[in-house]
C-alpha cells in the first residue's frame, strides 16, 4: 500500500505543473501583429454595368470596377496562346484613388476552373513578373507601357492589383497586353475573350481605432486591461505574432482572459510556434515569412463568463529559447455563429534566457563532453 501511494505521489508530482520560477513574459508595448494563416478570401463584386469585359472593349468610356479594392484583378483567356511582354492600362472616368499602383501578372496553361468573383486560385499559376505602374492623374488617359519580364507564352493570365493609389475600390477603363516589351505588336486581348473578376486578399482584419484612441487590434491583447480586446475577422486560424521586449525566453504556460461579449468567438484549439528569425511578416498577413517551429498545442475550455481570466494552460516541450512567438487559434467555440475570433488579454509565463550565463554554461558543457570523449 505504501508503495502504491508513493508511486501515485511521484506521478502527481510529475503531472502537476510547477511554475515556481516562471514570470510574465509579455508586457504592454511589445511588438505584436495580427495574423491569419488561412485568410485568403475573395471580396470580389462589381456593378452590372461595370463588369470585367469593359476592360477589353477598347472604349475608355466604359470601365471595370471591383468593390474588393486592393487585391482585385481579373483572369483573362486570350483566343490564342500568347506571349505578354508588356501591358498598358487606361484610366477610368472618376476617382483617381481607385487606379492601380502595383501589379502582379501570373500565367497558366491549365483550363480555367476558377469562378467569377473568387480568389482566382483554382489553377496552378506561375508569377511572371510584378512591379509598380505610374498611371496619369488625367481621366480616360492611356497609361505608360509597362514592360513585363517574360519569355514564356501562356494560355491564360491572372492580373492582380495589390495596391491602389488610395481608394477602397479598384477601377480600370481598359487593358492591353502586347507581345513586345515596348508595347508594339497586336493587342493579345479581344473584347470577346473570357474574363473573370477576382479578388485575393487576406481576411485578417481588426476594427479601426475606437473612440478613446485604443482599438481592437492585436496590441489590445497585451494592454493589461479588459477594457479593450483583440478581435480578428479572420476567425479560425487567426492569431498573433509577438516579440517580447524581455528578450529570448522559454515558456511553460499561458493564460487568456475572455473578451467582453460573444462567447462563440472565444478560441478553443491553440497552437504555439517559436522563431529566432527577425519578424518580417506584415500585420494582417498569413504570418509565414519566418521559419517557425511548432512548440506545443492543445484545447482550451475558457470560461463563458465575460472579461474573466481563464485557466493556466501548460506549454509543454519548449526545449529552445525563442525571441518571437506565433499563437494561432485553430477553432472557436461556435464557428458557425461567430464572425471573428477575440480575446481580452493573453499572458505568457516562462523563464527569460540569461544569455551570457547560458552561453557560459553551454561552453562548460562542451568542454566536459570533449574531455569525456
Ligand atoms: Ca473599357
Ligand atoms: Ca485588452
Amino acid at each position: 500500500m505504501k508503495r502504491v501511494l508513493s508511486v501515485v505521489a511521484v506521478l502527481a508530482a510529475m503531472t502537476a505543473p510547477v511554475f515556481g520560477a516562471s514570470i510574465p513574459i509579455l508586457a504592454p508595448g511589445d511588438f505584436i501583429i495580427g495574423v491569419d494563416a488561412d485568410g485568403m478570401v475573395s471580396n470580389s463584386s462589381y456593378p452590372g454595368g461595370e463588369a470585367p469585359p469593359n476592360a477589353l472593349d477598347r472604349d475608355s468610356g466604359t470601365k471595370y470596377l471591383n468593390f474588393g479594392g486592393p487585391g482585385s484583378g481579373f483572369i483573362v483567356t486570350p483566343s490564342d496562346i500568347s506571349l505578354v511582354s508588356s501591358f498598358v492600362l487606361t484610366t477610368a472616368n472618376d476617382a483617381e484613388g481607385r487606379d492601380p499602383a502595383t501589379w502582379e501578372l501570373y500565367g497558366t496553361d491549365d483550363a480555367i476552373s476558377s469562378v467569377d468573383n473568387s480568389t482566382g486560385l483554382a489553377e496552378n499559376w506561375t508569377l511572371i513578373d510584378s512591379g509598380t505602374v505610374a498611371l496619369p492623374s488625367d481621366r480616360f488617359a492611356v497609361g505608360p507601357v509597362v514592360p513585363v519580364d517574360n519569355m514564356a507564352p501562356y494560355s491564360s493570365y491572372r492580373m492582380v492589383f495589390p495596391e491602389l493609389k488610395g481608394a477602397s475600390l479598384m477601377q480600370v477603363a481598359d487593358v492591353g497586353f502586347y507581345p513586345l516589351p515596348d508595347g508594339s505588336g497586336p493587342d493579345q486581348l479581344s473584347p470577346s475573350d473570357p474574363i473573370l473578376a477576382i479578388h485575393a486578399g487576406w481576411d485578417s482584419r481588426s476594427p479601426a481605432a475606437g473612440p478613446t484612441g485604443l482599438s481592437e487590434g492585436p496590441a489590445s491583447a497585451i494592454d493589461g486591461t479588459t477594457d479593450w480586446k483583440y478581435l480578428n475577422f479572420g476567425e479560425v486560424n487567426s492569431g498573433f505574432i509577438v516579440t517580447p521586449s524581455i528578450g529570448p525566453s522559454t515558456l511553460d504556460s499561458f493564460e487568456i482572459t475572455t473578451a467582453n461579449d460573444a462567447v462563440e468567438r472565444d478560441p478553443v484549439i491553440w497552437m504555439l510556434f517559436g522563431t529566432n528569425d527577425p519578424i518580417t511578416s506584415a500585420n494582417n498577413s498569413d504570418g509565414a515569412e519566418e521559419n517557425w517551429t511548432l512548440i506545443s498545442g492543445g484545447t482550451m475550455a475558457l470560461p463563458d463568463e465575460r472579461n474573466t481570466l481563464g485557466p493556466r494552460y501548460v506549454i509543454a516541450n519548449q526545449s529552445e529559447a525563442y525571441t518571437s512567438y506565433k499563437m494561432l487559434f485553430e477553432s472557436v467555440k461556435d464557428a458557425g455563429a461567430a464572425n471573428s475570433m477575440q480575446i481580452g488579454e493573453v499572458q505568457f509565463y516562462g523563464i527569460p534566457e540569461p544569455a551570457t550565463v547560458c552561453l557560459l554554461g553551454l561552453g562548460a558543457l562542451t568542454l566536459l563532453r570533449r574531455r569525456r570523449a
